[in-house]
C-alpha cells in the first residue's frame, strides 16, 4: 500500500510537470479526443473545456478507491452489512410510498416491483445515501489522475461531458453522486445514464435525485436492457450428492444446465426444465458452506454490480421485501 502511495504521489507529480498550460494533466488530449468523437460545435466544445477546468482534484476519492475490496469478505459477514430489519423496514415503507408507480412500471416492465426497491435499499438506503461528491470533481480525479482505473473512469469522464446538460435537473458542475461518479438513487454510472436512464414524468429531465417516477423507471429499464426474464426463476438453493464435482466456474455467467449440474451432483427440490442454463454458486454462510443453482436473472441482477454476494443480497432483500408486502397486504 505505502509503495502504491509513493508511485502515484509521482505520477500526480510528474503529470502537474507536464500539464503547462492546461487546468488537469491530460485534459487537453481528453478534449481533443471528445471534438473527434463527436464532431461538436465550439460552443459545445468550450462549454467542456469550463467544466473540466472547475473540476477539483480531490484526494478522497483516490483515498476510497484505494481501500481493499469488499470481495474479500465472506458470505456471513456480506450479508449482515444488506440484509437488515432496518434496510428490509425501510424499504417496505418505500414501497407503501410509490405502490402505484411501482405497480404501473412493474406491470410494464415485467420486473417485480420488490427487485427495484432492493436496488435502491442496496445502493443507497433509499436514497438516504447517494454520495456528497462532484461527478465532475470524482471523474476528473479517478480518469485524470489515477492510472490504474484510468481507461474505464476516463471513459466516464468523457460519457459525463457528452450527457446533454438540459437533461440534469442541476448544472453538471454542481451534480452529486459517489466517489466513482455514480449518480441518483439508483447510482448510475454515466453511461448508464446515458444508455438506460428514463425520464418516466415526462418533464423533460432524468432526474435520479427527486424523481421517484425517472428512478423507478430508469432501475426497472436497467434490467430490462440487460435481458430480465419476467417469470424466470433466479435462484435455488443446491442439494449436494456426496461425491459432487465442482464445476468450472466463471462468476455469474450460466455456462451449464439444470442437468448438466444434476450429473455433477448438484440438484434443485424444485422443478425446473433440464435445459435451462445455470450455474452453480458457493458461499461461506453462517452454517457452513452454501451451494445454489443460478440462472439468467441472477446473471441480469449482476450485471448492476458484478459480485455475485451482491446479488445474492439484493435478490434476498427482494424476497424478503415481497414476504413482507404480501403479509401487510392480507392484514
Ligand atoms: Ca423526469
Amino acid at each position: 500500500m505505502i509503495l502504491i502511495r509513493v508511485v502515484l504521489a509521482a505520477f500526480v507529480l510528474l503529470s502537474a510537470a507536464a500539464s503547462a498550460g492546461e487546468t488537469h494533466p491530460g485534459q487537453r488530449a481528453l478534449l481533443r479526443e471528445l471534438a473527434e468523437e463527436t464532431g461538436a460545435d465550439r460552443a459545445t466544445r468550450a462549454e467542456w473545456k469550463a467544466l473540466l477546468d472547475s473540476a477539483q482534484y480531490q484526494q478522497s476519492v483516490i483515498d476510497a478507491i484505494s481501500r481493499p475490496a469488499e470481495a474479500t469478505k465472506a458470505w456471513r459477514d456480506y450479508q449482515k452489512i444488506f440484509l437488515t430489519e432496518q434496510r428490509l423496514r425501510d424499504g417496505l415503507k418505500f414501497w407503501q410510498e410509490n405502490q402505484i408507480l411501482l405497480d404501473q412500471v412493474s406491470t410494464e416492465t415485467g420486473v417485480p416491483a420488490e427487485l427495484i426497491v432492493a436496488i435502491i435499499g442496496v445502493e443507497t438506503s433509499y436514497g438516504r445515501i447517494t454520495g456528497k461528491y462532484k461527478v465532475i470533481d470524482a471523474l476528473t480525479t479517478l480518469g485524470l489522475y489515477y492510472p490504474p482505473r484510468a481507461p474505464f473512469f476516463r471513459g466516464e469522464l468523457k460519457q459525463f461531458l457528452r450527457l446533454p446538460a438540459e437533461r440534469f435537473p442541476l448544472g453538471r458542475d454542481q451534480v452529486t453522486g459517489s466517489y466513482a461518479g455514480a449518480m441518483g438513487w439508483g447510482q448510475f454510472m454515466p453511461t448508464s445514464f446515458a444508455n438506460w436512464a428514463r425520464d418516466y414524468d415526462a418533464d423533460g429531465k432524468i432526474d435520479l435525485w427527486n424523481s421517484r417516477a425517472d428512478i423507478i423507471a430508469s432501475v426497472a429499464n436497467y434490467f430490462v436492457q440487460h435481458g430480465w426474464v419476467a417469470g424466470a426463476p433466479v435462484t435455488d438453493r443446491a442439494e449436494r450428492r456426496a461425491d459432487a464435482e465442482l464445476p468450472e466456474l466463471r462468476a455469474t455467467e450460466t455456462l451449464h444446465t439444470v442437468q448438466s449440474l444434476a450429473d455433477r451432483g448438484f440438484s434443485t427440490a424444485n422443478q425446473r426444465e433440464p435445459e435451462r442454463p445455470a450455474t452453480l454458486l458457493v458461499l461461506e454462510g453462517a452454517a457452513g458452506s452454501e451451494h445454489w443453482i443460478t440462472y439468467q436473472n441472477f446473471y441480469v441482477i449482476s450485471r448492476y454490480n458484478r459480485s455475485p454476494m451482491y446479488s445474492m443480497a439484493v435478490h434476498q432483500l427482494a424476497q424478503q421485501l415481497a414476504a413482507g408486502q404480501t403479509k401487510i397486504a392480507s392484514q
